[in-house]
This record gives structure tokens, C-alpha cells and sequence, in this order.
């Protein structure tokens, strides 16, 4: 395997896929996607971006035939394969829940004792049923699970659920919540040093991406006697960076704040006797 380079699997298409990307080229990793091909080469950074159906991703990363991959946690539970997890995504959100027909009464976990569940995720349907010492019969079947009750194939399905309305629409309630799932980037147990040096700086890059969407740039114009009022009221990196202005008196004030203090700030600037402020966006931000 060429070492100096590292392959990422994401999922072809389908709900994971537009935010795989984004988080790629967020990472400021340029690659060409073409929804019919099957792999991309980075113009800019040295990974290979190949395209699997989600179900496939786990084992190829445990496999070591990709050294990267970026799946649901629902998916890598069931696979139940030996990867590491490097980060949580944020996206794909979802939980994996267990659901009766809406008249069916419901007033905790012994209740589902000898009834009967369909699901495409059996392993962690198991571990949760034998968790809380419940016997119940699983009934695994690959798609189309909410239809099961309907069917008379099960008295309950364990699926995963977003707004629920798919539940609903088949006549069901979610009555138990087993994992909260969301999009995980994972690796291979065993990178080489040189593998490990670009999964490093692509962590890098990430953070700097994310620490930029938490922060603000913050420019202003200060009267100089009350400056010490607006450097208190700034919550900056470190100390914020004066300049003087050619108007007598004034100078200009640079720093960065947190995204989610940042109109109390204005306010307090304001109030300080602060002009002319003007916020923008930050592109990448290294702490
Ligand atoms: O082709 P491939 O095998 O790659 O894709 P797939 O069809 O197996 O998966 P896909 O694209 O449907 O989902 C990929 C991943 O997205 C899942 O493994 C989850 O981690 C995550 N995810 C997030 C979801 C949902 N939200 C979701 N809502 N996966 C599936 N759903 C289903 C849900 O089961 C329901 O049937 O979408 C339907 C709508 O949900 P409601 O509750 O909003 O009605
Ligand atoms: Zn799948």
C-alpha cells in the first residue's frame, strides 16, 4: 500500500453523503465528485476519497484497505468491528428506537418482554434486551422494518428515528429510546507513522475549520480615554490589537470573541463608547 498517501471512505450516496463532503472540503481537502465514480484523488492534500455504501465502510477501515472512514455510529455498532473513533461529526443525527403500535400500552422496559421485534440492527436490539434482562424475540429483516406490525410479522420494531413521522404514518409510537447515533470519523487500529502524520494534519485543519466557526473578528473605532473601559469589556485571545487612527484621540481596536458571548459584548462596547464596529466571519482560526 503506497504510505504516503491516506484513503478516506465515505458513504456514495444517501443522507451521510453532501456532509461527508463538506466536512472534507471544510478541512480544506479540494477533490473533484462525481456521484457515479468511485474514487477521487485530493488536488491539495494527500487522501483518496472512496465512495461505499455505509454498511461496507466498518470493515473496510478494519480491513486496512481504508485507513480512514466516516459512518454512522448505529452502523458501526451493528458491524461491531475493531476501529478507532477520532472524532464525532455532528451530523447524521439520529436515534435508534424501539416502537409499538400507537393504542399499544406502554409503561416501561418489562413490557416488552415476549413480544416480538423486527429490525435490520439486531446486535444492538440484543445487547439492549439483554442489558435490562428482557426476553424478547428478535425478528431481523433488511428494510422496510416500520411495515412489520402491519404485516402481523411483530408486535414491535426497533428502527432508527429522525422526525418520526415515518413511525407515524405507519401507526406506530417510538416507546423507547436505545442510542442517540450521529457520524463518526474512524481509522484503522494500526496507521503507520507516516499514515498517522496526514490523519494529524487533517485533524489540524478540522480544528482550525471549527474553531473559526466559533469565533468572531471584532474592528472598531475607540476614543482613547475610554479605551481601558473597551479592553475590559473585549473577552479576546489575548490582548487586543491597538492601532492609532489619523483623527486625533481615536485609535482602532482588532481582536477575536466567542461566537456565543458576542452581543453581550457589543453591547458593552457600545455602551463603552465604541464606533464604526464591524464583525466578519473568520475563515480558519489556529488557538
Ligand atoms: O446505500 P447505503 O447503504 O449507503 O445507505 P442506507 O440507505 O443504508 O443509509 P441512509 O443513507 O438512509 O442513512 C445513512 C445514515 O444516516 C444512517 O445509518 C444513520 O446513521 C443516519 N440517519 C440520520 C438516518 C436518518 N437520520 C433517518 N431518518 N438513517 C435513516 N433514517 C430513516 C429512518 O429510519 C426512517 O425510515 O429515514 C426515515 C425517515 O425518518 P423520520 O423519523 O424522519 O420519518
Ligand atoms: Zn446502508
Amino acid at each position: 500500500m503506497n504510505e504516503s498517501i491516506l484513503r478516506i471512505a465515505i458513504q456514495k450516496s444517501g443522507r451521510l453523503f453532501e456532509d461527508s463532503v463538506r466536512f472534507l472540503h471544510d478541512a480544506g481537502v479540494d477533490f473533484g465528485s462525481s456521484p457515479n465514480r468511485l474514487r477521487a484523488q485530493s488536488s491539495n492534500f494527500p487522501l483518496e476519497i472512496i465512495f461505499l455504501r455505509d454498511d461496507d465502510i466498518p470493515e473496510y477501515v478494519e480491513e486496512g484497505v481504508v485507513h480512514l472512514g466516516i459512518v454512522g455510529e448505529n452502523v458501526l455498532l451493528e458491524k461491531h468491528k475493531t476501529v478507532r473513533t477520532i472524532d464525532r461529526l455532528g451530523f447524521g443525527k439520529c436515534r435508534m428506537s424501539i416502537a409499538l403500535p400507537k393504542n399499544r400500552a406502554y409503561a416501561g422496559i418489562t413490557d416488552l418482554n415476549n413480544l416480538r421485534i423486527a429490525t435490520s440492527y439486531s446486535r444492538i436490539l440484543r445487547q439492549f434486551l439483554e442489558k435490562n434482562k428482557v426476553k424478547a424475540e428478535i425478528h431481523e429483516i433488511s428494510g422496510a422494518v416500520e411495515i412489520a406490525p402491519s404485516l402481523g410479522l411483530a408486535e414491535g420494531i426497533f428502527d432508527i428515528v429522525s422526525t418520526g413521522s415515518t413511525l407515524l404514518a405507519n401507526g406506530l409510537r417510538e416507546v423507547q429510546t436505545v442510542l442517540e447515533s450521529e457520524a463518526l470519523l474512524i481509522a484503522h487500529p494500526r496507521l503507520t507513522t507516516a499514515q498517522e502524520e496526514i490523519l494529524q494534519r487533517l485533524l489540524f485543519r478540522i480544528d482550525a475549520h471549527r474553531n473559526a466557526q466559533k469565533h468572531r473578528y471584532i474592528l472598531l473605532n475607540a476614543p482613547k480615554d475610554r479605551l481601558d473601559e473597551i479592553i475590559a469589556a473585549i473577552p479576546g485571545m489575548k490582548s487586543p490589537t491597538i492601532l492609532p487612527l489619523a483623527v486625533e484621540g481615536w485609535c482602532s481596536v482588532h481582536s477575536v470573541i466567542a461566537e456565543d458571548v458576542f452581543w453581550d459584548v457589543l453591547e458593552r462596547l457600545k455602551a463603552a463608547g465604541a464606533e464604526g464596529i464591524l464583525v466578519a466571519p473568520l475563515e480558519r482560526m489556529v488557538l
